[in-house]
């Protein structure tokens, strides 16, 4: 499941980061899912909710396995209420056109400054 395609990080980097073999900032870890500071943050609080499985959209996460995305659902939640008072924008980027570049599914929680809509 690792290899990397056009332009995009190896498909298993974040089951490496799951693993513990890339260090990254924890700031939740389940049974199901593992959230984590994005090293290259887009606000003042900007992390990702990675399920330990690999799956790649969140549309495949829906079919595969429901109750890791409801799990994932709960954790950005969590973070944001923990984070900047429950009010966040979650945004899962769904293929390479529109920026995906890992190929497993994440939720990017982002909140702490105001957004504005439509997004870019
Ligand atoms: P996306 O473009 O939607 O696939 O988001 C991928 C995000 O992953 C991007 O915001 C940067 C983040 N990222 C990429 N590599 C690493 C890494 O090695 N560690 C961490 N913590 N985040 C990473």
């Amino acid at each position: 499941m690792s290899g990397r395609r056009n332009g995009s990080a190896p498909a298993d980097l974040f089951l490496r980061i799951v693993a513990g073999d890339l260090p990254a900032t924890v700031v939740h870890s389940d049974d199901l899912v593992v959230a984590f500071e994005d090293a290259d943050p887009q606000a003042p609080v900007h992390v990702l909710v990675v399920p330990r499985e690999r799956h790649e959209t969140v549309a495949d996460l829906a079919a595969e396995a429901p109750a890791t995305l409801a799990r994932l659902v709960q954790v950005a939640q969590r973070v944001a209420d923990e984070r900047c008072g429950g009010h966040y924008r979650l945004v899962f980027n769904s293929g390479e056109d529109v920026g995906q570049s890992v190929p497993h599914v994440h939720g990017h929680v982002l909140g702490g400054r105001a957004f504005t809509w439509p997004p870019g």
